[in-house]
């Protein structure tokens, strides 16, 4: 039995996710999770909201609410939907918590201490009638390059040249429309992450076993350019973390509060602490999960994550963690994903296309969108949602292969041998092959989910549900028990216990349905099928069984047509 700690990028407090979130990393990292704990390892699984920074104080003035309470009530809603989904987390924290504080405030303590903070003076723009500070992307205006009147403050989006806020002809604030801008000088704490750089490439450098492309994110931003830059640490707004040294006051940073993506991933290690708090456990129950010198040595740490939030993960919070000098457990194994994209274009939340996760969920059980996300995963390559795949999937994988092999055989069983598993004949060449086929296809998919190659280990499972319908099609039990019903009874004794073994085989990707099926043969053995010809016997003859509600419905063409025309438009 291994350690297994888990983490999820996670997810900004303002407003629902979309499908493409949640397929790159809270989705995976639940199948993840659920393998193995199935597996018998013991798992800590952690995510949480990510509530600081602009976006949540201009969503919370949006809504009109005060931002704590804003931030209080967007948790709700995103840990109900993380619930409809069946995200498996031991815990959903708040980046926002008094655990985090500490925690952040400790780590800018100790890398001060350790001479990697220094003061910068810079001269930002500040609007007057907003009362802030303005970061570059909030301030609008001409493009003093290419004329276009709708250029950010860090890029024009036309030419695509690279600006200053300064640069602009005519700026004004996006949050107001104001144009009462001024330069203001502010100071802020950059963590010298350049005297941090060799450790950090032979801290990449041993990891061997990395996908391509996390490795090749964190070397392209270890030597591109000028290289890894010294990253400001501190913001000039309200909501945030105060920025502290330690306990202690930090003169000249008050009213600052510290980056979102420095607070951010320390909060992985936060909402451990904050587990341990919701179950009244003491500091050693999340520490052994986080400080190798208390007992997290033997932990191996998998995190999760879009390729956005890569250079974040490898760099910079690496860089906080080992400038810390403190013995805190470092990312073992750092899976990535490329973008879904959205029949045709992207998925977008600031345009509001695509399907977001209460939507997905108010038109179909989450078993069917875990399903296709996940057999669809974006590995290799970026991927793409549509409705003809997604109906498509649905309707053959889960009615037609796996759905109808569970109705039929339960219903055939009911119906000629009674609400028992029937007693009668013997396993013969035909089942013998199955159950020596179906243990090769399991290593195979025990060796892809260990790896977590979630595309081709969905691959595999179907594999494995189609194995038992190419049987029962040759093996025809209902033709069969028309001249040996002996036989027929061994054929239909096998099948019901294929049925356990494909809900125990299926449940990391469709729990719900996995569940209805243990419940039908009445079984709560979810002991793993790793000796096949031991768990085809697990339920013996005269074991009661129920026939299913059917476990999934097939999408008809009118509704994709219309959920097609539902979902182009923009969610306002
Ligand atoms: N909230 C960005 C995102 O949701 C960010 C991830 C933080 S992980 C520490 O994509
Ligand atoms: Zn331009």
């Amino acid at each position: 039995m291994a350690r297994i700690l888990i983490t999820s990028a996670i997810p900004y407090i303002n407003g629902i996710k979309h499908l493409g979130n949640l397929v790159g990393s809270q989705l995976p990292a639940d199948l993840f999770a659920r393998y193995s704990r199935a597996r018998g390892h013991e798992v800590m699984f952690i995510c949480a909201t990510d509530e600081h920074g602009t976006p949540a104080e201009l969503a919370a003035a949006k809504a009109g609410k005060p931002v704590d309470q804003y931030c209080a009530e967007m948790h709700e809603v995103q840990a109900e939907i993380a619930r409809g989904f069946r995200l498996s987390f031991d815990h959903f924290g708040r980046s926002s918590s008094q655990r985090n504080h500490t925690l952040t405030q400790h780590f800018a303590g100790v890398l001060a201490d350790n001479g990697l903070i220094r003061e910068v003076a810079e001269s930002q723009v500040y609007s007057i009638d907003d009362g802030r500070f303005l970061p570059d992307r909030y301030i609008e205006g001409t493009c003093p390059n290419c004329g276009y009147t709708s250029a950010r403050g860090d890029q024009c989006d036309n030419c695509t040249k690279q600006l200053d806020p300064t640069d602009l002809i005519n700026p004004h604030s996006t949050v107001s429309g104001s144009t009462n801008l001024e330069v203001r000088e502010t100071k802020h704490l950059y963590l010298m992450q350049r005297s941090l750089r060799d450790k950090l490439e032979a801290w990449i450098e041993s990891k061997h076993d990395w996908p391509i492309l996390t490795t090749s994110i964190a070397k392209k931003w270890l030597n591109d350019g000028d290289g890894l830059q010294d990253r400001g640490i501190t913001r000039d707004l309200h909501w945030g973390i105060p920025v502290k040294r330690g306990d202690q006051p930090w003169p000249g940073m008050e009213g600052k509060v510290f980056y979102v993506w420095f607070d951010a991933p320390i909060e992985y290690i936060a909402s451990t602490a904050e587990w341990a708090d919701a179950n009244g456990l003491g500091d050693d129950a999340w520490e052994r999960w986080w400080r190798t010198d208390k007992g997290a040595a033997d932990v191996t740490y998998y995190q999760f994550m879009g390729k956005d939030n890569v250079p974040f993960h490898t760099l910079s919070f690496p860089a906080t963690i080992l400038g810390s000098g403190e013995p805190w457990k470092m990312v073992d194994y750092l899976k990535s994903f490329n973008y879904l994209n959205y029949d045709g274009g992207q998925f977008s939340t600031s345009r509001g296309r695509g399907v977001f996760m209460d939507q997905a969920l108010s038109i179909l059980p989450s078993d069917y969108w875990r399903w296709w996300l996940l057999s669809h995963a974006p590995e290799s390559s970026d991927a793409e949602f549509t409705w003809e795949n997604f109906q498509t999937s649905v309707n053959k994988d889960l009615a037609d292969v796996l759905g109808n092999l569970v109705s039929r055989v339960t219903k055939f069983a009911k119906s000629k041998f009674g609400d028992a598993i029937p007693a009668g004949g013997a396993f013969g060449a035909q089942e013998t092959a199955l159950i020596a086929d179906l243990g090769a296809r399991i290593r195979t998919y025990e060796t892809l989910m260990a790896a977590m190659d979630v595309r081709k280990a969905a691959a595999e499972l179907r594999g494995i549900w189609v194995v038992g319908n190419e049987y029962l099609q040759s093996a025809a039990p209902w033709s069969v028990v028309k001249t040996d019903p002996d036989q027929a009874q061994a054929m239909i004794r096998l099948a019901l216990n294929l049925i356990r073994i494909y809900a125990i085989l299926s449940s990391p990707f469709i729990p719900d349905a996995a569940a209805a099926m243990m419940t039908a043969l009445n079984s709560t053995d979810w002991t793993w099928p790793s000796d096949v010809p031991e768990a085809i016997r697990a339920l013996p003859s005269s074991h009661e069984f129920a026939v299913p509600e059917n476990l999934f419905r097939k999408i008809t063409d009118e509704e994709r047509a219309d959920w097609q025309v539902k979902f182009a438009g923009v969610r306002t």
